[in-house]
């Protein structure tokens, strides 16, 4: 499919909880860049290009109307709309409910969801809050892309209010199976207001199919098909697995800049072969279990010791939270005692990075990388996976995936683990180390035209078309 905007009359208006962009103060100054979330990237594309508004949260407070004025007057020439959000919203809102209670619940850790009433109250009112702020901006021309667990009851709060002519709504991370989601005491509001919309996307079947059937269970909701019927109202479910700009990493990952910096950082681990792995700071991703396979990979192959290297890229993330505190602490733990036990001089077995890195630099990494060594637990796509493979043009490399991520599901040609199965992963890990220049490139290159053709512009494309054709199935159906 052409790099292209879907072709649908009237704007589009998209709703995420963060904007696709970061706004510092540095030397008093304002400084606004482009952020570097999985949405962001994806979506980042898309909006400049269609004549479309983004409205979400720019990440800051102001410290004065001014700056409020000002900030808002700069998003704007962006086509974005900020949503400003309290100290206290920030807390309840957006740490409380949505990364204490959904995040965990989604990811499999019920023990790590706090149920707090104040959680849900916040809750409530900042979707509400996004609801008052988006009217303005929808008509009945307008269709409206709410996207993630943030804002799941947002779309019955927009139909109350405004008439657009489509909402969508995208999960980005993984639906939990009916038990799982049934132990939520505000279960009843929350799939409510999401089944309002007309379309739920997920990555995978498995999470259509696990919120189908948590729909069945708790609202007594009849699936037919991809539709669910319930209260004299329909929605439908479908699966679209999200993709990458394709040839934005290639591009990137063929630029002199980026061979450049891949020669710098090979340079820098000579005779090493270099296991890269990349992630936001998150107990989703696999971290501890990453380092156990690493450590139990030196332990078993002492001929590896001075020839390989974990580098390890953690962006920050959520630290304010307790249990991410708790993570970064554990991991800085775990890489001193491997570097502590397995180090010769010369050489430590682990390079471990907590920051981000530019767009250009992370392609570099991603060139110089023998192995991308993806462990997640649970995690919706990830996204990661796909820019490797869309950077592997020049130089040859390994994708060791887990299978628990949605990106599986479309990268047959990976080596696929189950992360939680230590001496597997490492023997996988093995085995990519090992495997032949031709494997290699066969592997390499059948996962190249899935990223290439399924890529972001295709997912856009077919989210919206599907859109479209609910609507006109609709409109059919009134005018029968
Ligand atoms: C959620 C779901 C789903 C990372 N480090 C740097 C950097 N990144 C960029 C990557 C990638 C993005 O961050 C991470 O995307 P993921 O998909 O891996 O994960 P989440 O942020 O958890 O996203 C996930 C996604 O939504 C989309 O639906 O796939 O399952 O959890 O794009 O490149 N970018 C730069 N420097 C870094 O150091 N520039």
């Amino acid at each position: 499919m052409q790099n292209q905007s879907p072709k649908h009359s009237g704007s589009t208006l998209i709703i995420s909880n963060r904007l696709p962009v970061k706004i510092e103060r540095k030397k008093g100054k304002l400084k606004f860049t482009a952020s570097e979330g999985g949405l962001a990237t994806g979506l980042g594309s898309f909006y400049k290009d269609n004549g479309s508004w983004w409205l979400g949260w720019p990440g800051i407070i102001p410290k004065t109307a001014a700056e409020e004025e000002q900030i808002r007057e700069e998003l704007k020439k962006r086509n974005l709309i900020p949503i400003f959000l309290n100290q206290h919203e920030i807390n309840y809102f957006y740490e409380g409910f949505s990364n204490a209670i959904l995040w965990p619940l989604c990811h499999y850790r019920p023990s790590y969801v706090e149920l707090k009433p104040e959680y849900w109250t916040y809750y409530a009112s900042v979707n509400q809050k996004f609801a008052d702020l988006a009217k303005p901006y929808i008509t009945e021309q307008t269709t409206v892309w709410v996207h993630d667990y943030q804002l799941m009851v947002l779309p019955g709060l927009i139909r109350q209010e405004s008439s657009p002519r489509s909402i969508g709504y995208f999960h980005h991370i993984p639906f939990p199976p009916a038990e799982l989601f049934r132990m939520l005491p505000w279960r009843q509001q929350l799939l409510q207001g999401l089944t309002q919309a007309d379309l739920i996307g997920f990555h995978t079947y498995e999470n259509a199919q696990n919120f189908s059937e948590t729909c069945q269970s708790i609202l007594h909701a009849e699936v037919h098909q991809q539709q669910l019927k319930m209260d004299g109202r329909s929605c439908h479910v479908d699966v679209f697995p999200m993709g990458i700009d394709y040839e934005k990493y290639k591009h990137q990952a063929i630029s002199e800049a980026s061979q450049g910096y891949c020669q710098e950082l090979k340079a820098l681990y000579p005779g090493q072969k270099l296991i890269l792995s990349v992630d936001r700071l998150d107990y989703s991703k696999g971290v501890i279990q990453r380092l156990e396979a690493y450590e139990l990979l030196l332990k078993q192959h002492p001929e590896l010791i001075g020839k390989v290297n974990l580098y390890m890229l953690i962006v920050p993330s959520r630290d304010q939270v307790n249990q991410y505190k708790k993570l970064r602490n554990e991991i800085d733990r775990k890489v001193g005692n491997i570097n502590a036990m397995h180090s010769i001089p010369g050489w430590q077995p682990v390079s471990y990075f907590y920051k981000s890195l530019p767009f250009d630099r992370l392609s570099a990494a991603y060139c110089a990388a023998d192995v991308c060594f993806i462990n997640s637990l649970f995690d919706g796509m990830n996204l990661v996976a796909k820019e490797y493979v869309a950077s592997k043009q020049y130089q040859s490399g390994v994708l060791v995936l887990s299978e628990f991520a949605g990106a599986s599901k479309e990268l047959a040609d990976a080596l696929l683990i189950n992360p939680y199965a230590i001496q597997e992963t490492c023997d996988t890990l093995y085995q990519a180390l090992q495997m032949s220049e031709e494997e290699k490139a066969e592997r390499m290159l059948a996962n190249q035209q899935v990223v290439e053709k399924f890529n972001v512009f295709h997912w856009v494309n077919l989210f919206m078309l599907r859109l479209q054709e609910i609507y006109e199935a609709n409109h059919q159906e009134i005018a029968r």
